[in-house]
């Protein structure tokens, strides 16, 4: 087999790529370890940025986006027993996110892609990396017991924090920057009303929470765990009780419970691999960089390398040009560590962390006082909140 760019991975960066590459008249061919239900079957993401909505509409798939997409123009936190609103949309300019679950957006690129009659191979494991320091790279999977190969210009590494694209390149070539974070998020999905039309984000003496929705029957909440929880020790009762003693009186009164759909606890972590492009390799999404989900940056900065990525390649096949190739991993980088700075900014003032200590805890203290007073602080959580532009190559 032969394509223009194979795409390893078939999460939301590998199917938006494809989206956008086939829009642009570029052949592609996604290879995904997992099973279509499988990856549909991951409970993630829930707040999409504005540049996020507009990669979603370039590649033609907004439609249910925009119409069941919930748009939010403020959040809340919730400290010393009060909710303090950040002004998203007055803070930004008339700037605003859209609540809508990383589910429903692979739904819809799963069905634009099987809409174009475009290649996914799904259950394609092991798979293998060749050449990629060269012009003709290739691509080996195993399915149904037989060895495939497919010969691209470019292979595309979509396939998240543990997969092989990384994993391929040399170590010396790599620079890797980890924080690993001393809590996770056990994380509930029912169908009962969400408790408040916007996100409510808690730091409580019993630690972090956070009430988020998918529609107005469905919400998602999470609480902050230690890292030696285990999610089989969590009936659904202690759950909601847990979440019930990180509230508000007000919000405690709005709160409907019910059985979970989904319930899992996540790692926190901050990681970036630098640089994103190796030949003809070139990584986007989680292959290249996690964030903690506090600022809801993962998916959104997994689209915004999408958008660049899909950008470059067609000046590449269009211009005969690879200078935007070139600046790829600089673009992407500069975003990305805006976002992880925000990210670990915001995990750090809205989490309980075992060693902060009296001193870190008044620290904490002040500094949420000083945000919600002050203009010009919550201007800045607003504008890195909604997503920071995007740059022209
Ligand atoms: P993904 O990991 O989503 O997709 C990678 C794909 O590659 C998968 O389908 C995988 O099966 C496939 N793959 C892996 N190895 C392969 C191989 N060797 N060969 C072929 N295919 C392979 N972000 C937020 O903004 N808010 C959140 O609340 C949030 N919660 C999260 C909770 C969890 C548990 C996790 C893990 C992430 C969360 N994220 C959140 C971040 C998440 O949404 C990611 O940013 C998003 O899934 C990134 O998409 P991809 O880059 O496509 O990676
Ligand atoms: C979610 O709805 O899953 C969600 C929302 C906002 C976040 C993180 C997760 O910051």
């Amino acid at each position: 087999m032969r394509t223009q760019v194979v795409i390893v991975g078939g999460g939301p960066s590998g199917l938006l790529l494809g989206q956008l590459l086939h829009c642009a008249g570029i052949e592609n061919i996604i290879v995904e370890r997992q099973s279509g239900d499988y990856v549909l079957g991951r409970i993630r993401a829930g707040v999409l940025e504005q540049v996020t909505m507009d990669l979603l509409k370039q590649a033609g798939v907004d439609k249910r986006a925009r119409a069941e997409g919930l748009p939010h123009d403020g959040i809340e936190l919730l400290f010393k027993g009060a909710r303090h609103r950040i002004d998203l949309n007055g803070l930004t300019g008339g700037k605003q996110v859209t609540v809508y679950g990383q589910t429903e957006v692979t739904h819809d690129l799963m069905d634009a892609r099987a809409a174009a009659g475009l290649t996914t191979i799904y259950n394609a494991a092991p798979v293998s990396l060749h050449d990629f320091d060269t012009a003709s790279p290739r691509v080996r999977y195993q399915k149904d017991g037989a060895t495939h190969e497919i010969a691209c210009d470019f292979i595309a590494g979509c396939d998240g924090y543990h997969g092989i694209s990384r994993a391929s390149v040399p170590a010396d070539a790599l620079h890797l920057y980890e924080k690993v974070y001393p809590f996770g998020w056990l994380g509930v999905l029912a169908d009962v009303p969400p408790l408040s039309h916007e996100l409510i984000y808690a730091n409580t003496p019993r630690g972090f929470a956070l009430c988020s929705m998918r529609s107005a029957t469905r919400s998602r909440y999470y609480v902050q765990v230690g890292t030696e929880e285990r999610v089989e020790n969590w009936s659904d009762d202690a759950f909601w009780n847990e979440l019930r003693n990180r509230l508000d009186p007000e919000a405690r009164e709005h709160l409907v419970t019910g059985p979970s759909l989904e319930k899992s606890i996540a790692p926190l972590r901050s990681f970036v691999a630098e640089p994103m492009r190796f030949g003809s390799l070139l990584l986007a999404g989680d292959a290249a960089h996690i964030v903690p989900p506090t600022g809801a940056k993962g998916l959104n900065l997994a689209t915004a390398d999408v958008g660049y990525l899909s950008r470059a390649l067609e000046i590449f096949y269009r211009e005969h040009s690879a200078s935007a190739l070139d600046r790829y991993s600089e673009l992407c980088l500069r975003r990305v560590w805006k976002a992880e700075r925000f990210s670990w900014w915001f995990t750090s003032l809205m989490h309980r962390f075992p060693d902060n200590g009296e001193f870190g805890q008044k620290i904490q203290e002040a500094e949420l006082d000083y945000l919600v007073n002050s203009r010009a602080a919550s201007t800045s959580l607003a504008e890195n909140y909604v997503g920071l532009p995007l740059e022209s190559f």
